[in-house]
């Protein structure tokens, strides 16, 4: 008995540890999945915390020494002093400091997500309202991808935030992310990859991540765009390159484009038709 209520655990932890969603009374960030989100959990963490934990702290006491040193009961004659060279210097020095050491690895972050590098997949992401729509410009691959709704939903599936078509990326690839959008702004937006990026109409932004192990990951529309704007959630399946190639087979026929291109110029030469009666 012991035994399968043990094997049954393990075989369905990988599903629960793999999943990277928000939980339940969850503090700080969701598990990273890619370097650049690891990046910028230490950033958080390691750096940005402990200089405000710091500034807070020294604050307070200043207001408190302040408070008490300088109360009106034990200060009958009120003290002329309006300057003091060293200690404005001091105060104006010293938050410039802190500024110039926590640019230098902000700046790193940055720049490592603006820089793409060679892509091994290319995906598209256009924003609708209210759903988002992908497209594998090098594999001929396009389908959108809806929120499955509450009815819907099968045991494993997270509510607001499963899709009926995922986002197929194989793991330890460089993946480029072009983002649009059709209608008015949206944002493509993934924490565990450290990804988010407007959807803006007319225009293409691009990012990558690169993820570092398999798994699904959940993210949202980070852009207000309308009613249903929660209602667009992004989910990204993680796999191995074989699986990957296996998804690629299948996607070709399933999500082809060209089927719905032919689709599109029979409705134009229709429409033509109709234009000429
Ligand atoms: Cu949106």
């Amino acid at each position: 008995m012991r035994l399968i209520a043990y094997i049954l655990l393990i075989t369905s932890l990988p599903a629960l540890v793999n999943a990277e969603q928000p939980r339940d009374w969850q503090l700080g960030f969701q598990k990273s999945a890619s370097q650049s989100m690891t990046d910028i959990v230490w950033f958080h963490d390691y750096m940005l915390l402990p200089i405000i934990t710091a500034i807070t702290a020294f604050v307070l006491f200043l207001v408190i020494y302040a408070c008490i040193k300088f109360r009106a009961s034990n200060n009958k004659i009120a003290s002329q002093t309006s300057h003091n060279t060293i200690i404005e210097v001091i105060w104006t020095l010293v938050p410039c400091f802190i500024l110039i050491v926590m640019a230098v690895p902000s700046f790193k972050v940055l720049y490592s997500q603006d820089k793409i590098p060679p892509a091994d997949v290319t995906v598209k992401a256009i924003g609708y309202q209210w759903y988002w729509g992908y497209e594998y410009p090098d594999e001929n691959i396009i389908f959108d991808s809806y929120m499955i709704e509450d009815k819907d939903l099968k045991a494993n599936q997270p509510r607001l935030l499963s899709v009926d078509n995922e986002v197929v990326v194989p793991v330890n690839k460089n993946i480029k992310v072009l983002i649009t959008a059709n209608d008015v702004l949206h944002a493509w937006a993934l924490p565990s990859f450290g990804v988010k990026r407007d959807a803006v109409p007319g225009r293409i932004n691009e990012t990558w991540f690169r993820a570092d192990r398999t798994g699904t990951f959940y993210g949202q529309c980070s852009e207000l765009c309308g009613i249903k704007h929660a209602f667009m959630p992004i989910t990204v399946k993680v796999v191995t390159e074989e699986e990957y190639k296996k998804w690629l087979i299948e996607a070709k026929q399933k999500f082809a484009k060209e089927i719905i291109e032919k689709d599109f110029k029979i409705a134009k030469k229709i429409a033509k038709v109709k234009d000429l009666k």
